[in-house]
């Protein structure tokens, strides 16, 4: 994976520099309080506490002999018997600082993009590396672990392993034990308690100095992730499981979604945006093993032919997915049931799902319901849109809950992009909340499409079934993609249930 063929894959190589020992402690940290990197006063973090000390690590770079002691401080600080096939920097004071070990141990780097613009073409993770290889995470600070955290998840969706970080200074403020939960060992090079100590003993700082920034850290021991980045803390917990909400649900195509969803351990839905149809079918195949649902967009298709929705039932059968025509009607209930039951598409035949807008009232519902219901279809309502600047917001999205409720039969739920700010929240667990906009770092592409990751999605966000199309289907192999998807959706919806 996104390693040339001529270049041989690293095997595991130890972080050990050649020559030189490891700089004393104390040597490194005069040197931090001589340029300034070391402050004491009142600062604002980055996890929102107020904190008497502030470093400024991105000072580092205009000190080359400095930069070069911390990245062999940092290299002493992990066990000499560790192994890493690669290095990555948290961006971007630590990119510096891991571009430093790689060279001088000779394990690779690669990069992590903090967002990425056009997803059409530009990776998460920049860098030759191949799946299972095992990443060290390289950090400057760490205080709740959360950038730590931000970068492991696109390295392990890319499939490398990540079970350690190594860090410069540890604020000892909760960091180690939240990248314990995530499966990640912090090995530090020296503490905030440490550094501290040996500026009082140098007689830098005064004791009563000493003693603030000590009595802050006994009472900010633990500061924790933002909701942002693990939205464990916030958003929806104590979700009913799908399983419960099957029985829930009113119409049967609404239930046996749940149900699959459940069964498959999955809520990851492709969204199918291929060439052609024929390319379409050969992808389903491939991709579904991992997905509860597959969406399509049939009038983008030139080589679509009228027996296409057979062919893709069998393999809908064959893997256990549901078809979901993404055809977002919108016009009155009278053309949307021509629209739905004719044309070339003929989307009542072989959709199991379809989606409406509600710009033109409730009698939208009713036409595709005319069609669809006795047909044992079912219907997401376009309560918000994932494109920047669109207009299913407030009063519009409460309109669609209320026609919703009032057609439970036919209605199975919503696409919707946060449903947990919703004035009663992602509401009624009967209905199914899919959300489209997803990948695995948050961004967009050049035409308004915005993107938030899996976990904020179902987690923070509070929606059931991830939609991704370019994040798998550009992928170089869209089946292990969808396989990274669906086991972080899924990791985020056990949470979510907690
Ligand atoms: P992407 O490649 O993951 O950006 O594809 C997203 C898909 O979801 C694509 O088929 C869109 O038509 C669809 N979509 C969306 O992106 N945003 C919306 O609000 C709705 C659908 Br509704």
């Amino acid at each position: 994976m996104h390693r040339s063929q001529n270049l041989k894959p690293q095997t595991l190589i130890k972080l050990q520099p050649l020559s030189l020992s490891p700089p004393t402690m104390e040597s490194l940290v005069l040197q931090l309080h001589d340029i300034s990197a070391v402050k004491f006063g009142d600062f604002k973090l980055k996890s929102g506490i107020s904190s008497p000390i502030y470093m400024d690590l991105r000072l580092i770079v205009s000190y080359p002999s400095l930069l070069r002691q911390i990245s062999r401080g940092l290299v002493a600080a992990v066990p000499s018997s560790s192994r890493y096939d690669v290095v990555c920097g948290v961006p971007y004071t630590a990119l510096p600082i891991a571009t430093c070990i790689s060279v001088s141990s000779g394990v690779p780097m690669v990069m992590r993009r903090k967002e990425i613009k056009d997803y059409g073409t530009a990776n998460a993770i920049e860098g030759a590396f191949l799946r299972n290889q095992t990443c060290l995470v390289v950090e400057d600070l760490v205080t709740s672990g959360a950038s730590v955290i931000e970068t492991a998840a696109p390295l392990r969706a890319a499939g490398m392993n990540v079970a350690d970080a190594v860090v410069m200074i540890d604020r000892e403020q909760g960091g180690r034990e939240n990248l314990a939960e995530k499966g990640i060992v912090l090995h530090s090079m020296v503490t905030l308690r440490e550094m501290v100590r040996i500026l009082k003993e140098k007689e830098r700082v005064s004791e009563e100095t000493q003693k603030m920034v000590e009595r802050f850290l006994e009472e900010n021991q633990k500061v924790s992730v933002p909701a942002s980045v693990a939205p464990t803390t916030a958003g929806v917990r104590h979700r009913l499981p799908y399983e419960e909400r099957a029985k829930m649900a009113k119409n049967p195509m609404g239930k046996k979604l749940f149900e699959i969803m459940s069964q498959k351990e999955t809520n990851l839905c492709l969204a199918a945006d291929v060439a052609t149809a024929s390319e379409l079918l050969d992808l389903a195949d491939k991709v579904g093993p991992e997905i509860c649902m597959l969406k399509t967009h049939a009038d983008t298709l030139p080589d679509f032919i009228p027996d296409f929705g057979s062919k893709l039932r069998s393999i809908a059968d064959k893997h256990n997915f549901l078809i979901f025509e993404d055809r977002k009607f919108a016009d009155v209930g009278n053309t949307v049931s021509m629209q739905y039951a004719g044309g070339i598409f003929h989307i009542l035949d072989w959709a199991d799902i379809t989606n409406a807008h509600i710009i033109s009232g409730p009698g939208i519902v009713d036409g595709l319901k005319s069609k669809g219901l006795s047909h044992g279809r079912g219907l997401l309502l376009l309560a918000e849109m994932s494109s920047l600047g669109n207009f299913a917001t407030g009063d519009y999205t409460s309109a669609a809950v209320k026609i919703a409720e009032d057609h439970s039969d036919f209605v199975i739920g919503f696409i919707s992009v946060n449903p947990a700010s919703w004035p009663s929240g992602p509401g009624n667990p009967s209905f199914i909340h899919a959300t489209p906009g997803v990948q695995m770092v948050k961004g967009g592409d050049a035409l308004g499409q915005q993107y938030n990751t899996p976990e904020s999605v179902i987690e923070e966000r509070g929606s059931d079934v991830i939609i991704v199309g370019r994040g798998i289907i550009n992928a170089k192999n869209p089946a292990e993609a969808a396989r990274e998807y669906r086991l972080q959706g899924w990791n985020a919806y056990l949470v979510s249930c907690k």
